[in-house]
């Protein structure tokens, strides 16, 4: 199987580009529940250790139903599949320009979600605008064991998202295995409590908010994403969720610029506009930088084919 690897604003992308398992044609939602039903050893090799680890975002470049389009992507992590991922679709943006499939300029690409438009401003710097995006509930109050009761929105930007607004533990790297743990509650609490996204979806990834130091910043974030990772970027569908929470509440204006941080300190700018029926339609830019390129191989006799799983870690 082949790849190249690269990291945007911190968090890594690996995208397959050869070997990796036939979906046939169809709509990508469809070839994601083949890949997941059929060719899931195929996720597992590509991700797991020791070839991979717990915080890389697998891309596998498909061939796109819709011939506007560069290319269809399925994204997918350490636990399963991902409806769409921001810092994923600018590394894959970059790699396809690294392979000379793309120019700069403006370029399609087919998710299971829905179309996204990304723009090469560099052969590093690109915009997403991503799928339409959406606040299904408001300040949802979540009573935790230790934590105490939370509010918190629910939306979606790509992905589900639990959004807290003031965070329970301050976000810096030292506090990160509290981050994680109080996160870990916080979804454990919304699946025992029900509550979840439209007709019933889970809320996989949970996002806790803060002031920034920088005045340049409008907010620093932690986003726990689904297989017990912590988002290295502001996360991209994480972002959109945000936007969508800020326009619902009249805090933030079509065509506003948003800075968003990450625990590490790396930032997406994102604007939004307004989709014909209500919904918003995020702009986030961020740097993506290429950093691998190889080929996984296995071999005989390995008692670990497919990789360690750390499903358990969740
Ligand atoms: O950037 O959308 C994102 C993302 C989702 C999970 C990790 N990154």
């Amino acid at each position: 199987m082949n790849y190249i690897d690269s990291h945007t604003e911190g968090e890594p992308t690996r995208v397959i580009i050869g070997g990796g398992p036939d979906l046939g044609s169809g709509p990508l939602r469809d070839r994601l529940n083949r890949f997941r039903e059929k060719y899931d050893d195929a996720r597992q090799f590509a991700i797991q250790e020791p070839r991979g680890h717990v915080a890389i975002v697998g891309a596998l470049l498909c061939v796109p139903e819709d011939p506007r389009c560069a290319a269809g992507v399925i994204f997918f992590n350490n636990t399963g599949y991902l409806g769409m991922c921001g810092h994923g679709t600018i590394g894959v943006a970059i790699t396809l320009a690294y392979l000379n499939r793309v120019e700069l300029g403006t370029c399609l690409l087919e998710t299971p979600v829905g179309i996204v438009k990304t723009t090469l401003h560099t052969p590093n710097q690109v915009s997403i605008e991503n799928v339409p995006s959406y606040r299904h509930l408001k300040q949802v109050s979540l009573t935790v064991p230790g934590l105490g009761t939370l509010q918190g929105d629910v939306a979606w930007g790509g992905n589900w998202f639990f959004l807290i607004e003031t965070s329970p533990i301050t976000i810096t790297s030292e506090n990160l295995p509290h981050l994680i743990e109080a996160a870990r509650q916080v979804r454990k609490e919304l699946r025992r409590q029900g509550i979840t996204g439209a007709n019933g979806a889970e809320i996989d990834h949970i996002e806790f908010c803060q002031p920034s130091e920088s005045s340049e910043v409008n907010s620093r974030n932690f986003v726990f994403c689904p297989g017990g990772a912590y988002d290295r970027s502001p996360c991209g569908t994480g972002t959109s969720a945000k936007l969508a929470c800020l326009a619902a509440d009249g805090k933030l204006n079509p065509g506003e610029t948003w800075v968003q941080e990450s625990i590490l300190g790396s930032r997406f700018s994102a604007s939004y506009r307004w989709d014909e029926v209500g919904r918003v339609l995020p702009t986030i830019t961020g740097s993506a930088y290429l950093c691998g390129e190889g080929r996984l191989i296995q071999q005989a006799g390995d008692p670990f084919p497919t990789g360690i799983s750390t499903g358990g870690f969740q």
